[in-house]
């Protein structure tokens, strides 16, 4: 660029505003899917991963609570990709074959989504090149019912979908969950938010370590979230998790876990309410550094 001329170049568009990134030297590839046809209250969820990219390249790098700068680990972001509105089932297929290149590439996918359903296609994924890992899945909602209005591959099923691949699934935060599903849940591994609330962040930590796996996907759905610090989901439900909270429990995970894959679904901007925007994004920053941050060098 030339001196003499007050030109400035476009400050990096990614997730975290990130200079100098490179694919080779990443440890986390985010792939962002804007995405929702099948929801069933409010739409937009689609707008969602701009947002929320919008928002993370205000942050500051640095963070007290990791001590250190959790983007050296690199964070590599890719184009979004391009919804298929044909059907669900064909997103779903899109998104297992890019999940399955960064997979392929030695690196820790992370989906921004969009709806729920996305995460059926990083899972199939995984599971073509993995299967002995455990899921633990922040909700509002169960996401068990076997199929709505027809429909198998939509946000209502998900997990019902994700237990055909993976049984081994621990659920934290529900609220909402229908009623087959009720009757026959292993009381083990659904955290309501009444136990997350009653059995306080240590002793839950402590039960996650020993009902999962060395090795987790981590899907999240932001609505497990309180609506008054969340509002902007697709679906709110009331008496929710604090940001506070949930990051205890990434740091208590985090220290132990190995991350193969991770997902952030099911935000849903809402125009001039910028606060939300920027938790999203703070707490997806903060959790890879939860995970990835061990013993990275300052
Ligand atoms: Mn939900």
């Amino acid at each position: 660029m030339p001196d003499k001329m007050p030109l400035r170049a476009m400050p990096n568009y990614n997730l975290f505003g990130l200079e100098d990134q490179s694919y080779e030297s990443a440890k986390v590839v985010v792939l962002p899917v804007p995405y929702d046809s099948t929801v069933t209250y409010k739409a937009g969820t689609r707008e969602g991963p701009q947002a929320i990219i919008n928002a993370s390249r205000n942050i500051e790098l640095y963070s007290y609570e990791i001590g250190g700068d959790p983007s050296k680990v690199g964070i590599y972001t890719l184009q979004s990709m391009e919804p298929d509105m044909s059907s669900p089932e064909n997103m779903v297929a899109g998104v297992k074959k890019e999940v399955g290149m960064i997979l392929d590439d030695g690196k820790i996918p992370l989906v921004l989504g969009g709806e729920h359903t996305l995460t059926i296609g990083a899972l199939q994924a995984l599971k073509a090149r993995n299967s002995d890992i455990s899921i633990i899945h922040f909700d509002a909602h169960s996401d068990t019912r076997q199929e709505l209005f027809g429909a198998k591959y939509m946000h209502a099923t998900v997990i019902s979908r994700a237990m055909e691949l993976y049984p081994d699934i621990l659920q934290l935060g529900v609220r909402s969950i229908d009623a087959e599903y009720a009757s026959r849940l292993d009381r083990d591994r659904v955290m309501f938010i009444d136990d997350v609330k009653r059995l306080g962040t240590d002793e839950l930590v402590s039960r996650i370590l020993s009902s999962t796996k060395e090795k987790i996907y981590l899907t999240f759905d932001f609505d497990v979230l309180d609506p008054a610090e969340m509002p902007s989901v697709g679906t709110p439900e009331p008496n929710g998790m604090r940001f506070g909270d949930v990051l205890s429990i990434m740091k208590g995970i985090g220290s132990e876990k190995k991350l193969c894959g991770i997902d952030f679904v099911e935000f849903c901007p809402i125009p001039y309410l910028h606060a939300p925007d920027f938790l999203a994004a703070k707490l997806i920053y903060l959790t890879l550094g939860c995970f990835l941050s061990r013993g990275t060098p300052e």
